[in-house]
């Protein structure tokens, strides 16, 4: 049998560096894409898969992504993020955009390209990461929590179109992990950024990657749809058990 094989999108840091470091630990021979050609091609040196450059918002790159890459048994879409927090009233239509384009249009460009791939596997998996923002609205949120909404429901609809088809899906969605998360939302702000994960015990990217290996593990005819993971100090959004 060939080396199996895995696509990681965003895998510059974060949730999507920790997957690719866990997958290649299993033995995948792993496709690092994201923005930031640097860091993936370092992370490819280390973990001895391969970095390609990838922007999700742009179809160019995309398809040069796609085609690079011959054959594919997991997927893990991970690129996407937010961009502040901002009641309805005073949406940011640029912030709005960029959420869209990044979290719902990105993650359909790279899975509709690689689906062929992954279904002539002959046992494919797509792991998509989405977030409790996909399953609850908060103030503030609206842009996130409605990209987030709409990113987990392509997903879950893919489910039930490739139904008898050798593919498994599995939606993670994680509260709060401890990564650029914030930083992005907050334009760069480290202060407000670690704010939010003051005072809790927040998951690390390293948590949700061990998540995705375990799903990696089942047997083919295991399929996990929904896993949803938070820290002991948080309920949902906004709900948090802080220590002063
Ligand atoms: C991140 C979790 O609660 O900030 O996806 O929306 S939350």
């Amino acid at each position: 049998m060939s080396i199996r094989t895995a696509v990681v999108t965003g895998a510059s840091s974060g949730i999507g560096e920790a997957t690719a470091r866990e997958l290649a630990k299993q033995g995948y021979h792993v496709y690092v894409g994201a923005r930031r050609f640097d860091r993936v091609r370092r992370l490819a040196e280390e973990i001895g898969g391969t970095a390609i450059e990838l922007d999700v918002t742009s179809e160019a790159s995309v398809l040069a992504f796609t085609e690079a890459i011959d054959h594919v048994d997991v997927l893990v879409n991970n690129a996407g993020g937010a961009k502040g927090m901002a009641p309805v009233i005073d949406a940011d239509l640029d912030d709005w955009r960029w959420m869209w384009e990044t979290n719902v249009v990105g993650t359909l460009r790279v899975t509709k390209a690689l689906l062929p791939k992954l279904i002539a596997s002959g046992d494919g998996l797509i792991v998509t990461i989405t977030s409790i923002a996909a399953l609850q609205t908060y103030d503030n949120g609206s842009g996130y929590t409605s990209a987030k909404h709409a990113q987990a429901v392509a997903h879950r609809t893919l489910r039930g179109e490739l139904l008898g088809k050798p593919v498994r899906l599995t939606e993670i969605a994680p509260g709060a992990v401890e990564t650029e998360f914030s930083l992005v939302r907050f334009d760069g702000d480290a202060e407000r950024a670690a704010k939010v994960y003051e005072g809790i015990d927040p998951l690390h990217a390293r948590d949700i990657a061990e998540i995705v290996g375990f799903v990696a593990t089942r047997p083919p005819h295991v399929n996990l749809d929904t896993i949803v993971v938070k820290p002991r100090d948080q309920a949902g959004p906004g709900s948090f058990a802080r220590r002063s």
